[in-house]
């Protein structure tokens, strides 16, 4: 007891000095919570200690892991500046950095404007696959090698974009309206990131470079999804159809390679993909020049300029648990500038980082609206002032600045800057809405599944409790598949959460609705195989309530999401959209199986 009032303590103080000086309080509590063996050795020992001074051991271990696992959390997202204090090495078990590293906050911020990615121009048009008197509009993205300077004072980057950019053109389309892309790998045939040939599909037989293309969110034939093991090499393509038969929504295409999708994202590997329906054209949202997509992700780069992918002591298995930079970019741009009129802005928010959740809000302390999240429009507008954004989770913004003429507005993240809005002084007029309603949301009943599964989500550790690999339902990719709904079929996931982490889950092909989250025992689970309840169930946030494909799975958590499998039979994928957890396991092949 003694010793478990002893850790409230200095849990406690933990959190005041991190009120106090997030930075660097912060990353020495990163440094000693997160990934970090002797740390959980540590704990292991002090639970040893708690449990039996406890007249409940597995109360103790379970407040313990829940004051460690929040630490992580506000770890995972705001400890920007964490670098500049502390090396690298320290966080994450990772190697010193063998090349001097940038300090981006050395660099002159809002020198930059923010960059719009141009929207793609159709190439021609080609006779549909499903369809052969019909012919779709057809675009050829090629991915290439490409320099971009991120910030006015930093060299050109040498990154991996979709013709000359990174992020990739904007595809933009309606509902309904299905197209064609040709995804050409023209990159070179050396990666110039570290490949680890010890993932599972990044074998030392393998091409170092290879890509595979998944359009995130889309409702897409399983021959266009992008399956992982489909890559192909420089000089090689592959044409995908979307028939885009959903809602409006911001979906993004990216890599998705087996074993490298963590590097080829990180290199460029990205761009977004828009599709309009007639709900939303008679909303009167802001639009054109208004509404402005934000592609948001953190990255580290050396003092040369170019990026920097660290990995791990262990020279035989460079993979890191987690990747964190300590440079932000919006739209592929360190510290940008916009400049807007007093008027309402839509503002297109997709979190695009490899593992880093961020948490949003503006520098005025005012509350903005969100109307929209992964797969298109909320029921009605939700007034937040700061915003969560996990790993892949879109969110779509009306930001209003009538009020704020001549003034300037940092975008942060927690405490740490992202980017400026300039308001300009000019009265103007704004015929646009914000609706009180926006788009019906039919809820999917439970007693519509007709079947329910509990997929634990797992991290195994080495001897030193590093990580090793994470699991979705305790199988590796390369295992029969164990999740096969039947097409139409409504089902009821059960992500039990027995690790450390919030994990962002996606599921391909189909979009759902969160039923709940509710706090359990990890450790009885783990022991007995029974779930055992904490706590009430939480149904989602107001900003959740709407048409997901991406889930946070939180620690210690079992997170209930409802789910309708239309569209297509095959075979696709769900996994962890922490990109290295992917990379290392944390996804599985799922069937979508015809009704028999
Ligand atoms: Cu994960």
């Amino acid at each position: 007891m003694v010793a478990c009032s002893w850790t409230r303590t200095v849990v406690n103080q933990f959190d005041k000095s991190l009120m106090a000086s997030p930075n660097l309080v912060g990353a020495a509590i990163s440094n000693s919570l997160n990934r970090n063996g002797h740390a959980k050795l540590f704990f292991a020992c002090l639970f040893l200690f708690c449990g039996a001074a406890s007249a409940d051991p597995i109360l103790a271990w379970e407040k313990l892991r829940v004051s460690i696992t929040r630490r992580k959390f506000v770890w995972q997202s705001g400890m920007i500046g964490a670098g500049l204090i502390f090396p690298q090495a320290m966080r994450n078990r990772q190697m010193p950095p063998v090349r001097p590293l940038l300090d981006p906050n050395s660099l002159t911020q809002f020198v930059d404007p923010l960059p719009i990615p141009e929207v793609a121009r159709v190439s021609g048009y080609r006779p549909s696959p499903t369809e052969p008197t019909a012919k779709l509009p057809y675009y050829r993205f090629a991915m290439r090698q490409i320099e971009s300077k991120v910030h006015r004072d930093v060299k050109p980057t040498r990154l991996w974009g979709f013709g000359s950019s990174s992020p990739g053109p904007t595809i933009e389309t309606r509902s309904g309206q299905g197209l064609l892309v040709e995804w050409a790998n023209e990159l070179p045939t050396t990666h110039f990131l570290p490949v680890d040939h010890n993932i599972h599909g990044a074998e030392s037989d393998k091409p170092d470079v290879r890509a595979v293309v998944h359009l995130h969110g889309a409702k897409a034939p399983p021959e266009s999804d992008g399956y992982p093991e489909n890559w192909y090499v420089p000089g090689k393509s592959a044409l995908y159809h979307y028939p885009n038969n959903q809602d409006a929504a911001m979906l993004w295409y990216h890599d998705h390679a087996l074993g490298i999708n963590r590097l080829n994202v990180v290199a460029g590997l990205l761009g977004i993909f828009v599709i309009r329906d007639p709900v939303e054209d008679f909303l009167n949202l802001p639009s054109g020049k208004y509404e402005i997509p934000l592609v948001i992700y953190d990255r580290m780069f050396d003092a040369q300029g170019q990026l920097y992918y660290p990995v791990s002591p262990d020279p035989k298995a460079p993979w890191i648990p987690e990747y964190f930079g300590d440079a932000i970019l919006v739209n592929g741009k360190l510290f940008p500038y916009l400049e807007v009129e007093p008027r309402k802005y839509r503002f297109r928010v997709l979190n695009g980082a490899n593992g880093r959740f961020f948490h949003l809000s503006l520098s005025n302390g005012q509350s903005f609206h969100q109307i929209g999240t992964d797969q298109g429009l909320l029921p009605a507008p939700v007034s937040v002032d700061q915003l969560l954004v996990a790993p892949s989770e879109r969110a779509d913004l009306i930001v209003d600045f009538a009020d704020h003429a001549g003034e300037q507005i940092i975008l942060k993240n927690d405490a740490f800057t992202v980017m400026q809005f300039r308001v300009s002084r000019n009265k103007i007029k704004d015929a646009s809405s914000l609706p009180s309603t926006l788009r019906p949301l039919p809820r999917i009943l439970e007693s519509e599944a007709t079947k329910t599964r509990m997929l634990p989500l797992v991290e195994i550790d080495d001897r030193v409790m590093k990580p090793i690999t994470m699991l979705l339902n305790n199988a590796h990719w390369n295992m029969p598949v164990t999740e096969d709904p039947v097409l139409n079929s409504v089902e009821i996931w059960n992500l039990i959460n027995l690790t450390d982490d919030s994990h962002p889950i996606h599921l391909h092909l189909v979009r759902f609705q969160i039923l709940d989250r509710r706090r359990f025992e990890p450790f009885t689970f783990k022991v007995r195989g029974v779930l055992k309840y904490t706590g009430n169930p939480v149904p989602p946030d107001p900003n959740e309530a709407g048409w997901k494909d991406t889930v946070r799975a939180d620690p210690g958590m079992v997170t209930r999401i409802i789910v309708r499998f239309e569209g297509f039979v095959g075979r696709y994928v769900w996994h962890c959209h922490i990109l290295e957890h992917e990379d290392n396991e944390m996804m599985r092949p799922y069937d979508v199986i015809a009704a028999r």
